[in-house]
């Protein structure tokens, strides 16, 4: 894990804001352990660990009893999660009720950006984190509350290694991948193509400029991951988007309406 970037801050360091709104910032004061002795240093990782697993049942139970879909968009900065998600909403928002947690070291720009599409939407800022955990997405739906029978999106922090190990209680990962990045990204990082069950790679109307065997990067996920399953998209061209909205429809279609 990574104690040794900030990530394991105190809770207060994290805000939780809207768009426009005064942005209140709710302080919680937890009782964690956050002793950094070198000789307790893994086991400090592996409680970090089982605590966050432990909230992410809980945030996954709510979920489910809401018929809420919880995916979680996990890349590299840059790849075009925002730009997915202003697109996806754009185009489904009269077929399906979609919120959204943006997560981010810093600023709202993210969140001002899906709020200008007029779906709700929380910005949680890490300060020094490098991905979200359980306990900011619990927090976050208190504050976001979002309604039954929706697919909240959730864009982790811009960051291929850390958000892999932080269960956040969703239905699934969806990694991306654009095609500036490289196809040698799922060999170089491969915990992230394990715990992902849908890959996008994005951008493919940049394949004509870049060096980017797209066969040869699925080929490579496909060694971290041999479920993962693939759709090829371009965020503003709209190209393969209809793909990528039949696996979010099937998606939907498949998580309950949470009264069984
Ligand atoms: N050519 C091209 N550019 C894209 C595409 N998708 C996104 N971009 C551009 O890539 C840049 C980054 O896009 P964002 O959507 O902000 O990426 P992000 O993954 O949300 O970035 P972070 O939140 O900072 O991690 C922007 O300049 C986008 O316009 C695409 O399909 N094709
Ligand atoms: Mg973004």
């Amino acid at each position: 894990m990574c104690d040794t970037c900030g990530c394991s801050q105190p809770a207060e360091a994290v805000t939780f804001r809207r768009p426009g709104g005064a942005g209140h910032e709710h302080h919680h004061h937890h009782d964690h352990d956050h002793e950094h002795q070198h000789s307790r240093e893994l086991q400090v990782e592996q409680d970090v660990l089982q605590q966050n697993d432990l909230l992410a049942a809980r945030n996954r139970g709510w979920f489910e009893g809401r018929g809420i879909l919880a995916l979680n968009l996990v890349s590299s900065p840059g790849s075009g999660k925002t730009t997915l998600l202003e697109r996806t909403i754009t185009d489904l928002k009269t077929e399906l009720s979609l919120t959204v947690i943006e997560g981010d070291q810093q600023t709202l720009r993210d969140a001002d950006r899906i709020a200008a599409t007029g779906a709700p939407v929380l910005q949680v800022n890490t300060g020094k984190g490098c991905h979200l955990d359980a306990g900011m997405i619990r927090r976050a739906c208190e504050q976001l509350a979002p309604p039954a029978g929706s697919v909240l999106m959730i864009e982790n922090v811009g960051n291929l290694v850390c958000p892999a190990l932080f269960d956040l209680g969703e239905a699934a990962k969806i990694v991306i991948i654009s095609v500036t990045e490289g196809d040698d990204k799922p060999l170089k990082y491969p915990t992230m193509f394990a715990a992902a069950k849908l890959c996008l790679i994005n951008k493919t109307d940049l394949l004509p400029y870049v060096d980017f065997d797209v066969d040869a990067c699925e080929d490579a996920a496909r060694r971290a991951n041999p479920r993962l399953e693939f759709r090829r998209v371009s965020a503003t061209t709209g190209e393969g988007l209809t793909d990528w909205y039949d696996w979010l429809r099937e998606q939907r279609a498949a998580t309950g309406d949470g009264r069984q």
